[in-house]
């Protein structure tokens, strides 16, 4: 179990909502004296009496100066996001209120909190396991649908549904194999084989399918990127601009005119791809700058995820030098330049466009967004987004297939259980039922105060 950290039962008080000027500035307090420290500077009601889910409007007061018309919602313990007595202030949405009115808070006793901390006592007062608190986390970063979907199902359990009941299986399991032990010497059976033998399949299949949705996963949270690349002017440059739709690359009838590499992001239906120009691809050139931009368009392509290779129409595309360097490539074969031209013979393998005329634009994105999403991204599926789950996720797979390894040479009890226990283990430190405070500090480290 964790250990309780220090001084986790005093009040705190911290904006909940961004710095800066808006109509409502929101400061909350949690802890045992939330209600009271209110109370002293709320002179109207005794809000102490007043019951949980209720709010009111009031003056605030500090040494008798009037602070600012605010209301005051209540949510008293368990029943609140923190599990203890909850205060939420909404007052005007200064900069100058807010902290006037923190600060009369930290006078009657309250103490400023740290990054992460009403998420961390919501963690430590079993309102959540420590999957859910770092999607709360996730969810305040998301900056696309699709981030926000995978977050809002971890929020509402996603991961711990999947791993408790494996979980609270293996428990059930691994107590027989003990009690086994314990009567050793009478050579007794009291874990069913089969049945463990199905739950072991069970589980790894659920680990190795989570495993797998790290890909995706991955994708959602970082984005994509895409390398742009082709022959001098074959339209890469003007493509960048038609997705982005606007000017942002130079375009010139001048073969070589892209030097450096130009990158932009786009969001394309909730994934974000970074999208790079690079220098026009040519053999003999004996211009020192664009052979630096040359050797910078390979580096690139090595380091995108995709790759657009954009073909103008009258090129040829056997016996390319571009072609060889990406047959080990995930890549789109993109012919440009084909304004109102009607292509008897389109080849299936090839996207046909027109950057200058902003036409097959659609199908290429939808193309890139079939690429990396496989499957629908919505909040029924559970989508692996952390490195610190991917890293337990790999370890537990470990021991469910060491095993059932073990099951299957029929290796004795006392040799299985150590695998058995190492494995809850994992689960435990991956949802929090066993954690320390260097895995808390690391996890809560990274919220914003205030949450
Ligand atoms: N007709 C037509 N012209 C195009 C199309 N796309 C680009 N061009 C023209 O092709 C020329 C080269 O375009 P850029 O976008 O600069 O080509 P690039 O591939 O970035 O070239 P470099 O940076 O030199 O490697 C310009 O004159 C563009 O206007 C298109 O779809 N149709
Ligand atoms: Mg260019």
């Amino acid at each position: 179990m964790f250990t309780k950290l220090a001084g986790w039962d005093d009040t705190i008080v911290a904006l909940a909502t961004a710095q800066g000027i808006g109509a409502i500035a929101v400061i909350r307090l949690s802890g045992p004296d939330a209600i009271d420290i209110i109370n002293q500077l709320f002179l109207s009601k005794n809000l102490t009496k007043k019951p949980s889910h209720t709010v009111h409007i009031g003056m605030l007061t500090f040494d008798d100066n009037p602070l600012d018309e605010v209301v005051v919602s209540l949510f008293k313990n368990p029943t609140s996001y923190t599990g203890e007595d909850v205060v939420e202030i909404s007052c005007h949405g200064s900069q100058a209120i807010a902290q006037t009115i923190m600060q009369a808070c930290i006078s009657k006793g309250a103490r400023l909190a740290k990054a992460g901390e009403f998420t961390q006592r919501a963690f430590l007062h079993g309102k959540m396991d420590l999957t859910q608190a770092e999607s709360v986390a996730d969810l305040i970063a998301s900056n696309t649908a699709a981030q926000q979907q995978a977050a809002l199902h971890n929020l509402k359990g996603g991961f711990k549904k999947d791993l408790t009941s494996i979980r609270e299986k293996l428990i059930e399991f691994s107590a027989l194999m003990e009690l086994e032990l314990d009567f050793a010497e009478e050579d007794v059976q009291f874990a069913d084989r089969k049945k463990f033998n199905e739950l072991l399949a069970e589980a790894t299949t659920k680990v190795k399918n989570l495993i797998a949705s790290f890909k995706l996963g991955n994708v959602v949270v970082n984005g994509v990127k895409v390398a742009i690349v082709g022959k001098p002017n074959a339209g890469k440059s003007t493509l960048l601009n038609t997705l982005l739709n606007d000017e942002r690359a130079i375009v010139s009838a001048i073969a070589g005119t892209t030097r450096d590499t130009v990158e932009e992001t786009i969001n394309i239906k909730g994934i974000l791809f970074h999208f790079i120009d690079t220098a026009g691809i040519r053999n003999h050139t004996n211009d020192e700058i664009e052979q630096i931009g040359i050797r910078k368009s390979k580096e690139k392509i090595e380091l995108a995820d995709i790759v657009i290779w954009l073909v103008d129409k009258d090129e040829v595309i056997e016996n390319n030098e571009i072609k060889n360097s990406l047959s080990h490539k995930n890549h789109l074969v993109v012919i440009n330049k084909i304004d109102d031209q009607i292509i008897v013979n389109k080849s299936p393998d090839y996207y046909y466009i027109s950057a200058k005329q902003k036409t097959g634009i659609e199908a290429l994105t939808n193309a890139l967004y079939n690429k990396v999403v496989q499957q629908e991204i919505n909040t029924e599926n559970t989508l692996v987004t952390n490195s610190r789950h991917l890293q337990h996720l790999q370890k537990i797979e470990e021991y469910l297939e060491s095993i059932q390894a073990g099951m299957q040479q029929n290796l004795s009890t006392d040799l299985i259980a150590p695998d058995i226990k190492l494995c809850l283990q994992q689960i435990g430190e991956l949802t929090g039922t066993i954690t320390n405070e260097t895995v808390l500090d690391y996890v809560f480290s990274k919220f914003c105060i205030g949450k």
